[in-house]
């Protein structure tokens, strides 16, 4: 049995072994700019490489953490840094219920520093967040 400390220290050096645990962290959420709803992605291509089309799945739920269905979920976004979008245009293809939506078209095809705009709209209740990563 492992006290909290050991327990602690493992997961610290779990983390810090992976440097790309901070900016790519599963399980992370984001609220959107008005709080409506809270955004979390899994993708289906990991780890994340360049150059290789995969989908996305969202995960949206309410301020209360309640899931919610019957969303429409668009994604835009690109590099700020170098001043170009994304190559191309992911598009949400179905819903698989719970929450989830998959969005199929994702690619990246440079590493660094990503900014996406996610838009969630559900019956025309519209609500925006920024979710970066560093591939
Ligand atoms: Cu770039």
């Amino acid at each position: 049995m492992l006290n909290k400390t050991a327990t602690t220290s493992l997961i610290l050096f779990a983390f810090l072994s992976n440097p790309l645990a901070e900016e790519n962290a599963a399980g992370e959420s984001w609220l959107t700019r008005s709080g409506y709803y809270r955004v979390s992605y899994t993708s289906l291509l990991d780890p994340l490489t360049i150059n290789t089309i995969h989908d996305w799945v969202f995960h949206i739920e309410n301020s209360d953490g309640v899931t919610v269905n019957g969303a429409v979920v668009s994604v835009s976004g690109g590099m700020p840094q170098h001043n170009h979008g994304l190559p191309t245009i992911p598009r949400m293809t179905r819903s698989l219920g719970n929450g989830d939506y998959v969005l199929e078209g994702m690619r990246f095809h440079m590493n660094g520093y990503w900014e996406l705009n996610v838009t969630v709209d559900v019956g025309g209740r519209r609500d925006t967040v920024i979710i970066n990563l560093t591939i």
